[in-house]
């Protein structure tokens, strides 16, 4: 069985279709659409926890991106976009590997979800979770001033990994990048790779770049304008 990828348009599972056109392996690609704004039936019937990106072989089936980079790295990408133990960047690679998922996304989450509640931004929490995700922008900002990757001088894995709550993940956080240019330019950066034209294409092949300062339009104002909610 050749492995399978199964994409939640419009989703972080966008990483594991880059990652796999980056790599150039053979997959087959599954492409779910949301209903209207959660997982469908189809990728409940994967994941307990109905979320995506989940891939299968005929050994697994996987969830969590994370663990579906890092199984697709090790099984079928020859030592491509992964950093090992004796590469001197390794510590950097794992870092920028793990920030993705254990620090950008979930603050992201978070100051979503605040913007969403409409609570005063005002408030202790509110602008501590604010503040926390303004230091993280900067900071990686400021890691890009003189790098076109995150890792090293070269494109890994990790660029994979932190690019969709930077791009495609605004249609619902509504993050302003406006302020940041080095990761405005990183980000046209990664546009021009054929590997994440080729995941766009196959993937989303309607959605938009979402690679300029000011937010793109939002997912759920679409949903509503198409009165799906
Ligand atoms: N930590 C998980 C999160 C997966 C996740 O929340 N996926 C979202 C897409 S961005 C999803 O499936 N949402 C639909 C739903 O929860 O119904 C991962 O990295 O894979």
């Amino acid at each position: 069985m050749t492995l399978i990828i199964h994409h939640l348009q419009v989703s972080q599972s966008e990483r594991i279709v880059w990652l796999a056109e980056e790599l150039g392996i053979d997959y087959r690609l599954v492409i779910h659409k949301r209903d209207p704004f959660l997982s469908p039936q189809s990728i409940k019937d994967l994941n307990p926890l109905g979320q995506a990106p989940v891939i299968q072989d005929d050994l697994i089936t996987l969830p969590e991106s994370g663990a579906c980079a890092e199984y697709i790295l090790q099984k079928y990408g020859n030592g491509k976009l992964a950093l090992g133990p004796s590469h001197k960047d390794y510590a950097q690679y794992l870092y920028w590997f793990h920030f993705a998922n254990g620090n950008l996304h979930p603050q992201l989450t978070r100051v979503m979800v605040l913007k969403l509640s409409n609570v005063n931004p005002d408030e202790f929490h509110a602008q501590r979770h604010f503040l926390q995700l303004e230091k993280f922008l900067k900071f990686i900002d400021n890691h890009l001033k003189d790098k076109e990757w995150l890792v090293g001088d070269e494109f890994t894995a990790a660029d994979c990994m932190n690019v969709f709550p930077l791009t495609t993940m605004r249609t619902f956080s509504g993050l302003d990048l406006s302020e940041y240019p080095n990761i405005l330019r990183y980000l046209k950066r990664v546009s021009e790779r054929g590997g994440y034209q080729r995941a766009r294409a196959k993937g989303d092949p309607d959605l938009l770049l979402m690679i300029d300062g000011k937010p793109p339009a939002q997912f759920l104002d679409r949903l509503k304008e198409e009165g799906k909610i």
